[in-house]
């Protein structure tokens, strides 16, 4: 009898303990990981819950967002989540908290209600990402799963971004990439709570986006007559290639974005990077043509005339179309890799040279400064129509007219130069933040690329402030990672190099310094890598051993 008494008294003292332990915080696995959680007792059941929004959020973006997340949650748990109009009492509630800084967002889970708040649209759209996260796999399936654990831990969490600008790039002009596929890019930005695409339109190899005025730019600048094969130099495929936006896709597929908090900072790379224009219209270059739209990868020598006053009517009218498509208050014009081999020999651009009084001086060439004055006057021409400019670190050398935003990319010595020098700045380093370069250094074993080695815990482990002085953090705005694609010619290719190294990405932009654990991550990767073979992505297992891109069954 005591026996029993004491088996009975330790399985209840046990039960006790169980029961009355907070949930432990292994149990949240969202990337990027919220910056504060408690965890807290008990669960609340999802499945059948109702999910519903306070009155004042009435035709705001959120509600089709959660109408979506209703029909979902619906589906896969097998029981009908009804969307109410109204703040319910029990569910999931959306509200509004004026109190709340920008893209904050609370989340309290109870046993009965999930209420999250936040001051606008980004706040709820970030709790909802987070949200689904939470939720078992089976969400983000086509079929019902009534078997799958369908509760959410009790916690609360209040959470918010470490960077405001939080960016991934997307270049489709070495290959092109349609609107359904960047839709789908768009949507795995979002799952992560990145908030800037930058979308590279034209290079040497391609022009991108359709501009009225300047029709030949995508009849002729959009195609070339083949594509070098691997790294062979001089080598074409002889196929032709390309393919390009109207209008009407590109604001598609910014209003697509803008429905998912996502802003799209248009690039017009200029004046290097130009070769497909020039093709297009030859008038534009020193030397007048021919030109030919590039088939091999690389730096071309020739680029837009600055010489000639036409060239600035043309940056002019397309830039002009450019924002009137792109509501963006950033402005992309490039400014990078411009060789001025053609400047030195063309009668016009030296006697712009002349006229503008500019001289070798300070360690540059009064060719640099020539590319600064093409910058001030673009930069002037943007700042007249109320957007602001983006360059890549190149428009740092000689001089750099204020309000412009530095793009570094070389390494991360630009960006600390130009943030010491009171520049705004955006962090893409290559050195860390190059997702053509390779997953792992199993190079045989990985698709060809272009060479390189940069793997998931490389772009983890990257801190955007070191080597700052604290007066300088305020100009890093943030971090982004770019997607060159010379030799990413598939949207499986294309996702394969993205991910998982966006989860990184997204911890880097997102978390406290004290909140990054890669070994936490590691564990977290292994949910986030099931939802991408639910929702059918292609992602590289590289971080576990395993590598190659293999073909989808
Ligand atoms: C440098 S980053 C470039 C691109 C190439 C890339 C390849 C930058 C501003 N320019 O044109 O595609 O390297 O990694």
């Amino acid at each position: 009898m005591k026996k029993t008494i004491t088996a009975f008294l330790a399985i209840t003292a046990v039960f006790f303990m169980v029961s009355c332990s907070r949930n432990p915080i292994e149990n949240v696995q969202v990337i990027p990981m919220p910056n504060n959680i408690e965890m807290l007792w008990g669960e609340f059941n999802a499945a059948g819950a109702e999910v519903s929004y306070d009155k004042a959020l009435e035709g705001d973006r959120i509600v089709p967002q959660l109408q979506e997340f209703a029909r979902q949650l619906s589906l896969a748990s097998g029981q009908e989540s009804v969307l109410n109009g109204e703040a319910g009492k029990t569910g999931f509630v959306f509200s509004i908290d004026p109190e709340l800084p920008a893209e904050t967002y609370t989340l309290e889970v109870k046993k009965n209600i999930v209420k999250a708040k936040a001051c606008d649209f980004y706040g709820l759209f970030y709790a909802l990402q987070t949200v689904k996260q939470l939720l078992p796999v089976e969400f983000f399936g086509k079929e019902a799963a009534p078997e799958a654990d369908w509760s959410l831990p009790c916690m609360k969490i209040n959470d918010y971004p470490r960077f405001g600008y939080r960016g991934l790039h997307s270049d489709i002009c070495r290959h092109f990439f349609d609107v359904d596929q960047m839709k789908k890019y768009l949507d795995v930005m979002a799952m992560h709570k990145l908030n800037r695409l930058h979308w590279h339109l034209n290079d040497d190899q391609g022009w991108r986006i359709e501009i009225k005025k300047y029709p030949k730019l995508t009849e002729i600048g959009g195609w070339r007559a083949g594509t070098m094969i691997k790294y062979e130099w001089d080598s074409s495929d002889g196929i032709r290639y390309g393919g390009y936006y109207t209008q009407e896709q590109i604001l598609e597929v910014v209003a697509y974005a803008e429905s998912l908090g996502i802003t799209v900072i248009p690039e017009i790379d200029l004046p290097g990077h130009m070769l497909a224009a020039l093709a297009a219209y030859p008038n534009l270059g020193c030397t007048g043509g021919p030109y030919e739209v590039w088939k091999r990868w690389g730096v071309s020598k020739d680029v837009l005339c600055p010489g000639k006053e036409e060239v600035f009517t043309f940056i002019e009218d397309v830039l002009t179309e450019v924002m009137e498509n792109f509501p963006s208050e950033y402005i992309h014009i490039g400014g990078d890799e411009c060789p001025k081999t053609s400047w030195e020999k063309c009668p016009h651009c030296q006697k712009k040279i002349a006229e503008l009084g500019l001289k070798d001086s300070d360690g540059h060439t009064a060719e640099q400064y020539l590319q600064n004055y093409v910058t001030a006057r673009v930069q002037e021409f943007v700042n007249r129509h109320g957007r602001k400019i983006i360059g890549w670190d190149e428009i740092l050398e000689g001089e750099l007219a204020e309000g412009a935003t530095v793009m570094s990319w070389r390494g991360v010595k630009g960006g600390i130069a130009a943030a010491k020098k009171g520049f705004d700045v955006i962090m893409t380093p290559n050195s860390f933040m190059y997702f053509d370069y390779c997953q792992s250094k199993e190079v045989d074993k990985e698709p060809f690329s272009i060479g390189h080695h940069l793997p998931v815990d490389s772009v983890y482990r990257y801190e955007p402030l070191q080597g700052l002085p604290e007066e300088a953090h305020k100009h890093i705005l943030g971090v982004q990672a770019n997607v060159w694609t010379e030799y990413i010619k598939t949207n499986e290719h294309l996702e394969y190099m993205v991910l998982p190294r966006l989860d990184a990405l997204s911890e880097v932009q997102w978390c406290e310094p004290w909140n990054k654990d890669y070994a936490r991550f590691e564990k977290s990767i292994v949910k986030m890598m099931a939802v991408y073979d639910e929702l059918g992505y292609t992602y590289s297992r590289g971080m576990f051993g395993d590598y190659g891109l293999k073909p989808k069954n």
